[in-house]
């Protein structure tokens, strides 16, 4: 007798049950062995990163031809795209593509040379930094992307040193070359000097500006020629060849030749000596030249990038480190988005998976409301496309839809002993009172700003002994007041007007400070006592000075520039 599901011979002369026992034994073993076969070459194609820079570097533009050569999407879509023409995948909000830059980070999953890509674009304005740091926190690895015009800008070492304190990878790109740019020499220099990284380039810019002509690939010591495609729409023909290739050389003029030799034999000598321990550990970063809006040098990126980047790690929850083959399943959510697609007006709760696999169906403990939850809408998501997916392993970025107790910053596994503690918290910079000018829509207004609190788009606050129930909105940047005010006309049809408020300084006051106690501060002239959205007292301040002021007159009484418990760790 042949058994029906691995077609073993089971013989007919063993006790009766012979089959049956066989078939219970043989799926415990064999699935539990394939299991753990499966889920560790799962984990190890899983390849999870997010592209940083300052503003305009050309995040978009790259993550967009990422996606080009690694065959998602056929044809890339312009960040300037003028009418009829294809807009990203990755701005896909209304905003985005009506002001030409990236407000929210957008996830893109897709399959590329046998690795299951996360991509995460992120925004690079200073004022939507809370959702680019969230984004850091669930990835593996990033890609810095540099102008090479311009060399490092401010918001690009800040993300820096976010990567380097959570010892993230780091892959440098240096975009633009098509454009005039800076020696290159003096771009690896700065990056050692400025940012305090060994900096080896994969390979070396040929031309500069206008007679940018590709680059010389130092691992396999090959010239990467380019030619230029009409909006860069297509992926660029490629001449590779010896550097001494006479059909090489007879494309770049003597000085363009003998400069490039020069450069390549200085880096050989004085130059970062490759090391993948230090690159692993965020100490050293392998740079790679290009441009992204003419695909030059973008293959060569992402090859050099999966064959030297990390797959998912261990992560650390209180001391303790969560392996990603540990068999609970473990995740935490570090974004929420609503109404993502027009067709579908709900919100999606996007979970990074850490530990275990995942299961569509499956029950998992939700750390904050600490009850168990049936996780049955789960999606695989590209832009705003979304796909059901039944499975999912540590690295995978998933968007689970139908649960508004989510919040971000919440743990779901199967083991209620794990609780990450990812999710940092940024101090407002910028108050303003949100009115609602028509009472009729009150209720659209109501709900808008509520999903939009729940985003973490914008932070609310409640002033004490307050004569009004305007909202007190508290923001890092005022780019969030006016993403507020755009999505609430435009996703929930709610006007609304914007006040200035007259603070400048919010700084929290030890949690759990009792009424009568904080009505006996001693309060600076302008200065008023609020709460936060989880009722921690905070004190509003027109300025440091003030901030400065209460200090001396209430000793004692020691203020935070966030609350205490919501620190990251
Ligand atoms: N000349 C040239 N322009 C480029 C290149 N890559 C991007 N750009 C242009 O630079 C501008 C900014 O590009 P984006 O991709 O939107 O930049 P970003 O970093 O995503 O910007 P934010 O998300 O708003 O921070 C756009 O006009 C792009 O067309 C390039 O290689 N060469
Ligand atoms: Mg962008």
């Amino acid at each position: 007798m042949r058994c029906i599901r691995c077609l073993v011979l089971v013989p007919q002369t063993r006790a009766p049950g012979a089959l049956a026992n066989h078939l219970v034994l043989g799926r415990f073993f064999g699935i539990f062995r394939g299991s753990v076969v499966s889920i560790e070459k799962e984990i190890q194609r899983r390849r999870t990163f997010a592209i940083i820079s300052h503003p305009d570097a050309g995040k978009t533009t790259l993550t967009e031809k990422l996606l080009l050569y690694g065959g998602a999407v056929q044809l890339a879509g312009s960040v300037t795209a003028r009418k009829n023409q294809r807009a990203t995948t990755s701005d896909w909000m209304e905003l985005e593509k009506k002001r030409g830059i990236s407000i929210s980070s957008t996830v893109l999953q897709f399959d590329y040379d046998g690795f299951r890509i996360n991509l995460l674009d992120t925004p690079g304005h200073k004022d939507f930094s809370e959702d680019t740091y969230r984004v850091l926190t669930a990835v593996d690895s990033v890609v810095m992307v540099i102008d090479a015009g311009k060399g490092i800008e401010p918001q690009t070492k800040k993300l820096f040193e976010v990567c380097r304190q959570r010892g993230v990878p780091i892959f440098t790109f240096m975009n633009k070359c098509d454009r005039p740019m800076r020696d290159p020499l003096e771009l690896i220099d700065e990056l050692e000097r400025v940012l305090g990284i060994g900096a080896f380039p994969i390979n070396w810019p040929i031309g500069n500006g206008f007679e940018f002509r590709g680059v010389f690939d130092r691992q396999t010591s090959r010239m990467h020629l380019f030619e230029r495609t009409v909006g860069g729409q297509y992926r660029a023909p490629v001449s590779v060849g010896d550097i001494n290739d006479p059909a090489v050389r007879g494309q770049l003029d003597e000085q363009t030749f003998n400069k490039t030799v020069e450069e390549l034999q200085m880096l050989e000598t004085a130059g970062e000596v490759w090391n993948d321990e230090t690159v692993l550990a965020g100490l050293s970063t392998p740079v790679f030249f290009g441009s992204a809006s003419n695909n030059f040098g973008v293959q060569l990126l992402l090859d050099g990038f999966l064959k030297h980047s990390p797959a998912p790690k261990p992560r650390v929850m209180a001391g303790t480190e969560i392996s990603p083959e540990n068999p609970s399943f473990s995740g935490f959510i570090f974004k929420i988005q609503a109404n993502m697609d027009p067709k579908h007006r709900d919100r999606i709760a996007f979970i990074r998976v850490c530990s275990g696999k995942f299961e569509r169906d499956m029950a998992v403990h939700h750390s904050r409301s600490e009850k168990k939850v049936r996780l049955s809408s789960s999606h695989k998501i590209f832009g705003n496309e979304r796909e059901t997916v039944n499975e999912a392993f540590p690295g995978d970025v998933i968007g689970l839809v139908g649960h508004d107790a989510f919040g971000i910053g919440d743990t779901l596994t199967t083991d209620p002993k794990i609780a990450y503690k990812e999710i940092p918290r940024f101090t407002p910079e910028a108050f303003s009172y949100l009115h609602n000018p028509n009472t009729a829509k009150y209720k659209q207004f109501r709900q808008g700003l509520d999903q939009l609190l729940q985003e973490g788009v914008i932070q609310v606050l409640h002033l004490k002994d307050a004569a009004s129930k305007v909202p007190l909105l508290a923001a890092v940047g005022p780019l969030q007041f006016e993403v507020t005010q755009y999505r609430l006309q435009n996703e929930y049809g709610a006007e609304s007007r914007l006040e200035q408020a007259p603070w400048n300084v919010v700084r929290w006051l030890p949690a759990g400070m009792k009424e009568a106690e904080l009505d006996a501060l001693s309060l600076p002239t302008g200065s008023r006592l609020a709460f936060d959205n989880d009722r921690h007292p905070v004190v509003l301040f027109s300025n440091e000075w003030s901030a400065n002021y209460f200090i001396q007159t209430n000793k004692g009484v020691l203020l935070s520039v966030l609350p205490v418990q919501a620190a990251p760790e």
